[in-house]
């Protein structure tokens, strides 16, 4: 590269990448052919428009491309329609309430804090100032969805739109009870499965779209493991014609016909038999985890999991904020965010929690026995911070990053 202040950048970015545990719940490993479609000439091309009614000529490539990107989404989720031109997740929520409401209409969603997230309607996001946000917590006993809560909530408030789905909320959605809901009260409903949706085309999440959700969006480069962006999927036809529309031209430009190809490339990817079994070990490894945990007596937050992440209540179990936590692993090269927890008292910079998440490490061939020797040292390091503890522990990540198949996928 000529440019060698950026290749510079690449190089101590892919070293950091390999020497840290990556536990981020929300992060993964693309596999090369991900990346070479990603990086490839279409990023040259503008496309405005969709396939067969651009607005510039020469579009015959990605025409096809996008073709089948569209085919083989709806393949995998089951859909009838999809659109894959949203640059990301928070793109893909925009343009689905734009599709369907007026500004000042009501927004009904999981608060930030029970596990929601920003585009679901806080203040400092562009949702809170456009519609009136209100929000639905976790069961404060059980840290678990409560849906005769929420259907109490949604007759009060009568929202124009529901949202469901979360990005760090650990349990089972159970998207049938949302669709009860919202047929009662006559609203639309949403389903973010940003988090899930690589569970949801293994068949190891239920599926919104099987259960009657008028609208999904996702991000394509969480458990789905492909490159960064987001995609909206209907079965109505109706829906389809105005979410279409609002992508394109209601909230965006020209696509990223380079990331489409790379999204597509994943898309056949998640199709293969090698993804459900990868999806099973993410779920394995997380559980491996928690029940360690729960066995050492720390506090997970709605006791468990049956996804890919979990939850820890770091104040309870170390009596160490989430900001407290996640730097002190960070010395021993493990890296997780902190995360605000459900009733957190916490400032969202600090919060009171942490999020670990298994898709990462599992792409790159981690098993139970790396996942657990990993929560031995989450847990040794947070009860023991001192300079040995740290040094120890920090060898033993290493070794274990050594001798661990640590593979690029
Ligand atoms: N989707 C969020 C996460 O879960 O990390 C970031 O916006």
């Amino acid at each position: 590269m000529e440019d060698k202040k950026v290749e510079k950048l690449i190089n101590n970015e892919e070293k950091r990448q390999m020497d840290f545990v990556q536990l981020i719940a929300s992060e993964n490993f693309v596999s090369k052919d991900v990346m070479k479609a990603t990086g490839s000439v279409f990023t040259n091309k503008y496309a405005e428009g969709y396939p067969n009614a651009r607005y510039y000529g020469g579009c015959e490539n990605v025409d096809k491309l996008e073709e089948l990107a569209i085919e083989r989404l709806k393949k995998i989720f089951n859909a009838k329609f999809a659109n894959v031109q949203p640059h990301s997740g928070a793109q893909a929520n925009i343009a689905a309430y734009n599709a369907i409401l007026k500004p000042g209409d009501k927004i009904l969603s999981m608060s930030l804090n029970s596990g929601g997230h920003l585009t679901h309607g806080h203040f400092v996001s562009i949702v809170g100032k456009f519609y009136k946000i209100f929000s639905y917590e976790v069961n404060k006993e059980t840290e678990q969805l409560d849906y005769e809560e929420i259907r109490k909530i949604a007759k009060e408030v009568k929202p124009n739109l529901i949202i469901c789905g979360a990005s760090a909320y650990s349990r089972i959605i159970d998207f049938k009870k949302f669709v009860a809901i919202a047929k009662e009260v006559n609203a639309y409903l949403l389903a973010d499965i940003a988090h899930i949706a690589g569970l949801i085309v293994a068949d190891l999440h239920p599926n919104p779209l099987n259960d009657g959700v008028d609208i999904v969006t996702s991000t394509t480069h969480k458990t789905l493991r492909g490159a960064r962006g987001g995609i909206i999927l209907t079965n109505n036809p109706e829906l389809a014609i105005l979410l279409d529309k609002s992508v394109f031209p209601g909230t965006q430009g020209g696509p990223l016909m380079n990331v489409i190809a790379g999204k597509t490339v994943s898309f056949y990817e998640a199709s293969l038999p090698s993804f459900k079994e990868y999806q099973k070990n993410i779920i394995s490894n997380a559980n491996v985890m928690a029940n360690f945990f729960i066995q050492k007596g720390v506090k997970i937050i709605s006791g468990g999991t049956d996804n890919h992440l979990l939850m820890i209540n770091t104040k309870k179990s170390f009596n160490k904020t989430g900001k407290e936590a996640e730097e002190i692993l960070y010395k021993v090269n493990i890296i997780v965010n902190k995360n605000a927890i459900p009733f957190d008292e916490e400032r969202p910079i600090v919060t009171s929690g942490i999020r670990i998440g298994t898709p990462a490490m599992t792409t790159l061939g981690w098993r139970n026995k790396e996942f657990l020797k990993i929560a031995e040292v989450i847990y040794n390091v947070l009860k023991n911070d001192d300079n040995i503890s740290i040094k120890k522990n920090k060898q033993i990540v290493i070794d274990l990053l050594k001798e661990g198949k640590n593979e690029k996928y």
